[in-house]
């Protein structure tokens, strides 16, 4: 008998994260690496004993926002720029939720550069990945706030002309506990969705993913060195230093992008801070399972 209920149980768990919607990315598009990356690090959650339920995408508007038709798990497709307004009333709504956002550069360092700053500061325990490739893709190639000085389009035709901002430099600023990097190679994004799962906090992790149509890669890949072993990701001075050696303005003789994780600081949580929602996470439970 507790063996056929044990099989019974097994077919019950639905460890599906395929969708059978039509990927509509560009052949050859590098986010196609990232999805693979992310699937294969939710296969191996799922194998170690979590369930689909646990966790929750959230993704926006642009070419990365379709990362959300193609992963079978709960969530929300968002306004542009607004996915993380959303993730946090998701995590305020269950917060034993693991809650998964992506965003874009245009999204996230041109439209939504508010909320990055303020869920870093407040350091909401979710996941947040940018694909950052220095374009506005999915509306044909406008410049947003980290491309290049000099980079051209229809709308700008001489020249983006404000040096771009850097991303890790400016999170590093607004106090995010969680600062990584890494190429849009399915490796290293599962690898960095590994590390980021250990740390309790916002965690930021961008990604470089070259656009093959509006901005290629501008020689990147040559340039790429994973972050010395030695560093201390504790060490802010030391983690600003690693995130100075490329101002995201095209490539310069001695630039190095590094890869990996930056920074990484132990503090109170925005969860931490409320004793409802601590209750919550006490009990597994979300709001709408309490009795009124
Ligand atoms: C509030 C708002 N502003 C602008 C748009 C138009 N829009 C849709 S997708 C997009 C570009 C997205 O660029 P990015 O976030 O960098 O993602 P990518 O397409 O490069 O992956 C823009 C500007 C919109 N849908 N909503
Ligand atoms: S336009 Fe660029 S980012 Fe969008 S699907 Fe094509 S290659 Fe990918």
């Amino acid at each position: 008998m507790r063996r056929i209920k044990i099989e019974i149980d097994k077919m019950k768990k639905d460890t599906n994260i395929n969708t059978s919607t039509t990927m509509t990315w560009c052949p050859g598009c590098f986010n196609y690496q990232i999805l693979a990356g992310f699937k294969n690090y939710l296969t191996k959650e799922l194998a170690r004993g979590k369930k689909k339920e646990d966790f929750a995408i959230c993704s926006g508007i642009g070419c990365q926002g379709k990362i959300f038709d193609y992963v079978n798990l709960n969530g929300l497709n968002t306004l542009h720029g607004r996915e993380l307004p959303t993730s946090l009333g998701m995590k305020m709504g269950n917060p034993n939720l693991d809650i998964y956002a992506f965003g874009g550069d245009g999204a996230t360092y041109s439209e939504g550069i508010s909320h990055l700053i303020h869920a870093a500061r407040e350091n909401v325990d979710i996941t947040f990945t940018v694909h950052n490739n220095q374009v506005f893709a999915l509306t044909v190639g406008q410049p947003t706030a980290v491309s290049e000085i000099g980079f051209t389009d229809k709308t700008t035709p001489e020249g983006a002309y404000a040096k771009p901002l850097n991303p890790l430099k400016l999170l590093l600023n607004a106090n995010c506990s969680f600062v990584a990097r890494v190429f849009a190679d399915v490796k290293q994004v599962e690898w960095v969705f590994d590390e980021a799962k250990k740390h309790k906090g916002f965690k930021f992790i961008e990604i470089i993913q070259p656009c093959i149509i509006f901005h290629p890669d501008k020689g990147y890949k040559e340039i790429l060195h994973e972050i010395p072993k030695s560093h201390d990701v504790h060490d802010f001075n030391s983690a600003m230093k690693l995130a100075s050696t490329w101002d995201y303005n095209g490539i310069k003789k001695g630039d190095k992008i590094y890869t990996g994780v930056f920074y990484k600081e132990n503090r109170p949580t925005l969860e931490d801070k409320h004793w409802q929602l601590q209750s919550l996470i006490k009990k597994r439970r979300s709001w709408k399972d309490l009795k009124r």
